[in-house]
């Protein structure tokens, strides 16, 4: 193993001294709620409040837990349960110090008030995390992890996040980063070789190896669509001549009765937008007015909206009636949006003209409900992932990073594969090594933090 050759580290911030305190639980009256407190002063203003009569009662051991009545200027407080982790084993590496009490809110702000007065100040969006990451108890992908795991919408969502929490997306680019550095120092020794008359020997085992990180990269970068998914809800539109069950169709995927349904053409007329969990994937699903030529000015306006919101779509669901035939559908989709073709009201029959690829419904009942949502799940995970099997998916910052260093590895190939000079090779590994380690968060910069920290709660 080689030593990074030469490689510029940003200096990361470091950890302000404060000791911060914050309600990690919703605010409201609750059974419980959980005031944090951390920093090198927590341990000192909890005795504080512990303490009767000149005598402390602070006793217990670090991961303990430990019931007392806390009081501040002769004024009880409430009667807690405090829990201590001590320096460096704890969520944020420092003294931290749990207090559940009762969730009621004038007991919180009596507690978080004496915090206060004794020293602490509030905790700032996401500071306790971010106090976590500045003393390496967890990465820069770890702790966006976090953040996707509290705001996951569906399973499938949260199971991604927590494999980015574990550390899966890290330790992945961990392995290639080191893989690189390695290339790298034989590449600089080689070219100090050649200053001194010695001919370079790069040969195709090293052409090959850069081609795999290439391969890892472009591998993770191909879970981007997905990521978004499941942060975002894949957009699917429903789509279709008006009457023939686009607004029952959502309503039997959302096992609710959201949107009206009547037997007269032209029901819907905006847009009608629900979210929805199709197998673990997040659905924003949007009703359209059925699609025909009409002289009503709101009726116009509906069909206007819904071709709009057409090419956004990630997913088109194109209902047509089951027992009509096909071949009168005037319907014009774009050609770029993977779309299915779901045949409604198969209780009516079907008519020889359906393609065989339709997918039977009747939304009335809910039979074939089932086998369409297998048929959306699979339409998705194969248009955004290319196979069902990807857990760990990447997130947009990661992304933008990531393709840019595939960018510069594709340039080196390049380079390599027409022997354009060593000096070129070297440039662009070092820019795809700088890349990775803004990715990994070992030159993270002022900046992504604070993005990053503020889309955290207070207290988290
Ligand atoms: N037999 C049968 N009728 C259905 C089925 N699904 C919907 N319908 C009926 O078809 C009519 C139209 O349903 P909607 O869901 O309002 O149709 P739509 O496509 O939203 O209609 P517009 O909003 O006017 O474009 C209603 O009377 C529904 O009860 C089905 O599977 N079988
Ligand atoms: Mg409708």
């Amino acid at each position: 193993m080689h030593a990074d050759p030469k490689i510029e580290l940003t200096a990361q911030p470091v950890a302000s001294s404060d000791t911060i305190v914050a309600l990690s639980t919703p605010p409201g009256v609750a059974a419980l709620a959980v005031i944090r407190l951390s920093g090198s002063e927590s341990r000192t203003i909890i005795e504080k409040l512990i303490t009767k009569n000149g005598a402390t009662a602070f006793d217990w051991k670090p991961g303990q837990a430990a019931y007392r009545t806390l009081t501040h200027q002769d004024q009880t407080l409430d009667d807690v349960v405090l829990t201590f982790w001590q320096t460096p084993h704890s969520y944020t590496g420092e003294d931290t110090v749990e207090i559940s009490c009762h969730g009621n809110p004038h007991i919180v702000e009596n507690i978080l008030r004496a915090c206060l007065e004794l020293g602490a100040r509030t905790a700032r969006p996401g500071e306790f995390t971010q106090r976590a990451f500045l003393n390496d108890k967890l990465s820069l992908t770890q702790a966006e992890g976090l953040l996707d795991l509290l705001y996951a919408p569906t399973e499938r969502a949260l199971a991604s996040a927590r494999a980015m929490k574990e550390g899966k997306l890290g330790h992945a680019l961990e392995g290639v980063r080191r893989e690189l550095v390695d290339l790298l120092s034989h590449l600089e020794a080689s070219l100090d070789f050649a200053e001194e008359g010695i001919e370079p020997r790069i040969g195709p085992e090293f052409l090959a190896r850069v081609e795999k990180i290439h391969a890892q990269i472009s591998q993770l970068l191909r879970t981007a669509p997905l990521g978004r998914i499941l942060q975002e809800g894949a957009l699917t539109v429903i789509v279709g001549e008006p009457n023939v069950g686009k607004s029952s169709l959502l309503n039997a995927l959302l096992r609710e009765d959201r949107a009206i349904v009547a037997p007269t053409p032209g029901t819907t007329r905006d847009l009608i937008e629900a979210s929805c969990n199709v197998r673990g994937l997040p659905l924003r699903l949007i009703d359209t007015a059925g699609q025909r030529d009409s002289t009503d000015p709101v009726e116009i306006e509906g069909n206007r909206r819904a071709r709009a919101i057409l090419p956004q779509a990630q997913l088109l669901l194109h209902v047509v009636e089951a027992h009509q035939p096909y071949t009168l559908t005037k319907i014009e989709l774009p050609e770029n949006i993977p779309s299915l073709l779901v045949a409604n009201k198969s209780d009516l029959g079907r008519h020889p003209s359906l393609p065989s690829e339709a997918i039977l419904l009747c939304a009335l009942t809910g039979a074939g409900l089932s086998e369409m949502e297998g048929r959306i799940e699979s339409a998705l995970l194969k248009e955004m992932a290319g196979e069902t099997g990807t857990l760990l998916t990447i997130n947009a910052r990661q992304n933008a990073t990531l393709q840019r260093a595939a960018q510069s590895l594709d340039r080196a190939l390049e380079a390599l594969r027409h022997s354009m000079g060593l000096e070129v090779v070297s440039i662009e590994l070092r820019d795809a090594l700088h890349d990775l380690a803004e990715v990994i968060g070992e030159t993270t910069t002022e900046d992504i933090l604070t993005r990053l920290f503020q889309n955290f709660c207070i207290g988290k």
